[in-house]
């Protein structure tokens, strides 16, 4: 093996991915044709609460190119439950077609298979639905009102309701120096990728295979097999290249299941391809949050205690297998953020509403809790008349503290929090600023700084996932390393190529694993049929730690199958031996090399393809600070930024270039619902925001140069001290803009997003 650092590891080796996207030779789910192959259709609900009285489809099925219209009744599928065993949880079925009751506008009712999409389309308009409305729940506050109408009948619009306390609350209370105590809200978006979700499913002899858009295949071939009563190995899952899932595609949905459910009866191959209306109403939302807070401080700043009463509005059902609770629990986890806290109660809600189900966003449940951690911060100093850098100095927890176990059970490795902080201050200029700020304000300029410190877990293993009742999710990723008789390596993972880079990063460490060049060495798309894998798949920020165990892991092996076949050969001891230019040779001597095809060659068919399994010990926990200078426009409520600076910590880079771009994207998305995008219902619980005209995705003209400044302290858990590194810039960004809107107006904003109605008035009400 090479040692990490000698190698590939380590290095900026250009994104492989790029070249064949960027020159449109990426292959979509929406790109495959497969011969005689149907497009489908879903009929969706337009309102957002109602039994159904009856579906007529004879129309639809009269109408010219359509093979077959399926309803619930048509499939008679189990629905699509999430196993979710936190206390007092109550994760709901869910119908894959809808079943007695719609519970949100978007929710599938019916699917329309034609000889193509236009007849397919045209077909489902003739669907005739009679619904009886009822009352939609179209917020929290409407959801746990005495009599409110429930949206799974029998059962409290609660999917979650928990209770918390560790240390003396009350009296850490009754002894501060100063509480603050607010509301903050943070509003539903959608991950909203690129490409939206997709399917391609194809019967086979005894089966089915998918190519899915998917981050989970390994999940998704579990789910169908189940739903259909298949075995897992009749069920194959091939990943495609993904434009994009950010969470949303971390996911099983229904409609995967449907089509493939379709392909079988049918006979025939069978794709769906979302459009963005239907991506915006009916693929998972995020966010969403309520948190009532009051924090404490000491005197001296040091925060005493926290007391926050959160609610979550999770729409009309969990996500799979995820479940209900997602947003719920992870935030008030990571609420403490990087400080020290004496005492923490918490009063923890998640609310069914008839709304679009939640799921995971990039970051989940640490963007809102760093967002508010760090509003919370700047709060105290005020509160206090504290610098705001001096208050979270005070309160980072310090790098001799490791490891350090938080009021919520979290186990932070590693890190240098008060290093990244004083880093970022500098690169930003934070010790000039309030010069700066005079100089333009005398110019009629409103500036403002803001900063954001925060830490995440990053590579949950199995462990993690049961103690958050989250049972349906293994926890663990797997790889398999199979040599090609011309001496090349090829690997597949459980954790798919999303756009993350790992196409690049996985051939760094395999081939540092087996102690070959890189450029023998290929990543392959996932594929459930190879290598008999099982695992989780690439969310959480969980791949490079995980599955990148597993490649290791796997790699190393058949290293060691190489230098023990040739040792035989030699007659020599694999420590004398080395890898060198695709050949096995005792060490410093070119003229032994034994070229590892030869190997393989004569090798039996299996000795070099080798899978591997790898739940991380411990999850490792990556950290930054962002700081930014804004600029706000108290005419129009524009915010500008000016410049903005991260300063952060992700153990061991594979690929520096890699996680930049990371850094970048994800601090991108983390300053769009900081400042503009938001899924917004009506009273009826009506999706106002449906297209690109409505919610509001940045464009490089909004998004800043972003400088980025590393640390790297080696995570002790890890497998190289590799740590997390995709969703860090989201869960960063939100705290930083909105406290330097909030320095640059003088005035409190505690809701995102900060929308410019909202900006434009906070700037008038203190200027007048
Ligand atoms: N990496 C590295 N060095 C490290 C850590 C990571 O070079 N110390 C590299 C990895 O090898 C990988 C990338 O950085 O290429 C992200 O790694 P990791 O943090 O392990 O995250 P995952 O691979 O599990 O990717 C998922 C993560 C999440 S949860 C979301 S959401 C997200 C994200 O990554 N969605 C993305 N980044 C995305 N980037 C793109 N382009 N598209 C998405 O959908
Ligand atoms: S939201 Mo990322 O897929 O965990």
């Amino acid at each position: 093996m090479t040692a990490p650092g000698e190698g590939a590891v380590g290095r900026s080796v250009p994104r492989r991915e790029d070249l064949p996207l960027l020159t449109g030779r990426g292959e979509f789910v929406d790109d495959l044709v497969l011969g005689g192959a149907l497009e489908a259709v879903f009929l969706r609900s337009p309102v957002a609460h109602a039994r159904i009285r009856s579906i007529d489809t004879t129309a639809a099925l009269a109408s010219a190119g359509v093979e077959t219209v399926y309803t619930a009744a048509d499939l008679a599928l189990p629905p699509l439950v999430s196993p979710c065993e936190s206390p007092n949880s109550y994760s709901p079925p869910r119908p894959l077609l809808a079943f007695g009751n719609v519970r949100f506008v978007g929710e599938a009712i019916a699917l329309v298979v034609a000889d193509s999409r236009y007849a397919a389309e045209d077909a489902a308009e003739l669907i005739d639905l009679d619904f009886d409305l009822l009352e939609p729940v179209p917020s929290t506050d409407q959801a746990l009102k005495n009599g409110a109408p429930t949206v799974h009948e029998g059962r409290p619009n609660l999917y979650l309701e928990s209770w918390f306390e560790a240390g003396d609350v009350d009296g850490a209370f009754a002894r501060a120096a100063a509480v603050v105590e607010r509301t903050f809200r943070h509003a539903r978006v959608s991950a909203a990728p690129i490409e939206p979700r997709g399917v391609v499913a194809e019967p086979t002899d005894d089966g089915v295979c998918l190519w899915s858009s998917t981050q989970g295949p390994h999940k998704l071939q579990l789910a169908v097999a189940e739903a259909l009563g298949l075995e897992r190995a009749q069920v194959q899952v091939r990943c495609p290249d993904v434009g994009g899932g950010f969470g949303q595609k971390a996911h099983v949905y229904p409609e995967e299941i449907v089509v493939a459910a379709a392909a079988i009866q049918l006979g025939r191959p069978v794709k769906w391809t979302e459009d963005r209306v239907e991506n915006l109403i009916g693929a998972t939302h995020a966010r969403e949050q309520h948190l009532h807070v009051r924090v404490a401080a000491d005197a001296e700043g040091l925060l005493t205690a926290l007391d926050v009463e959160q609610t979550v509005d999770q729409g009309a059902y969990g996500s799979y297998p995820h479940g209900p609770t997602l947003e719920a629990h992870t935030t008030s986890g990571l609420l403490p953020g990087p400080y020290r806290l004496g005492a923490y109660r918490l009063h923890n809600r998640a609310v069914a509403t008839t709304k679009c189900p939640q799921g995971a966003y990039r970051g989940v449940g640490f963007v809102v809790a760093a967002w508010i951690h760090e509003r919370a911060m700047d709060l105290l100093a005020a509160e206090l008349g504290l610098d705001r850098a001096e208050i979270r100095r005070r309160n980072l927890i310090r790098h001799d503290e490791f490891p350090y176990e938080t009021l919520t059970h979290h186990r932070y490795d590693s890190g240098d929090y008060t290093r990244a902080l004083d880093i970022a201050l500098v690169a930003i200029g934070y010790e000039n600023f309030e010069e700066e700020r005079l100089s333009a304000a005398q110019q009629g300029r409103l500036l403002g700084l803001g900063i954001s410190c925060y830490v995440e877990p990053t590579g949950m293993n199995s462990a993690v996932f049961k103690a958050r009742g989250m049972v349906g999710i293994e926890g663990f990723d797997g790889a398999h390393v199979a040599l090609e008789t011309d001496g090349r390596a090829t690997v597949w993972t459980t954790t798919p190529s999303i756009g993350q880079g790992t196409e690049t990063t996985f051939a760094q460490v395999v081939a540092d694993a087996l102690g070959m060049d890189m450029a023998g060495v290929r990543v392959a798309h996932s594929d459930t049929a190879v290598g008999s894998l099982t695992g989780t798949g690439a969310f959480a920020s969980r791949s490079a730690v995980s599955a990148g165990g597993a490649v290791v892991e796997a790699g190393t092996e058949v290293r060691r199958r190489l230098l023990e076949d040739a040792a035989d050969r030699m007659e020599s001891s694999t420590c004398d031996l080395e890898i060198v230019d695709g050949g096995v040779r005792v060490v410093g001597s070119p003229e032994s090399s034994i070229p590892i095809r030869e190997l393989v060659a004569g090798a039996d068919a299996d000795r070099y393809r080798v899978s591997a399994h790898w739940d991380p010990p411990d999850v490792t926990y990556p950290y930054a600070t962002h700081a930014c200078v804004v600029e706000v426009d108290a005419e129009t409520g524009r915010v500008a930024i000016l410049r903005y600076v991260v300063a952060e910590d992700c153990g061991r880079v594979i690929n520096p270039l890699i996680v930049e771009g990371q850094i970048h994207g994800a601090t991108a998305q983390g300053i769009a619902e900081t400042l503009f995008e938001q899924i917004v219902y009506d009273d009826e619980a009506q999706v106002q925001t449906a297209s690109f005209m409505d919610y509001l995705v940045p464009t490089a003209r909004e998004v800043p140069a972003i400088e980025i400044e590393h640390l790297e302290t080696l995570s002790p858990t890890s497998i190289w001290g590799i740590k997390g590194v995709g969703e860090g810039g989201t869960v960063g960004a939100p705290g930083a803009v909105s406290n330097g809107v909030c320095n640059a107006i003088g005035v409190e904003l505690n809701e995102l997003p900060l929308t410019p109605e909202l900006v434009r008035a906070a700037a008038r009400r203190f200027r007048s």
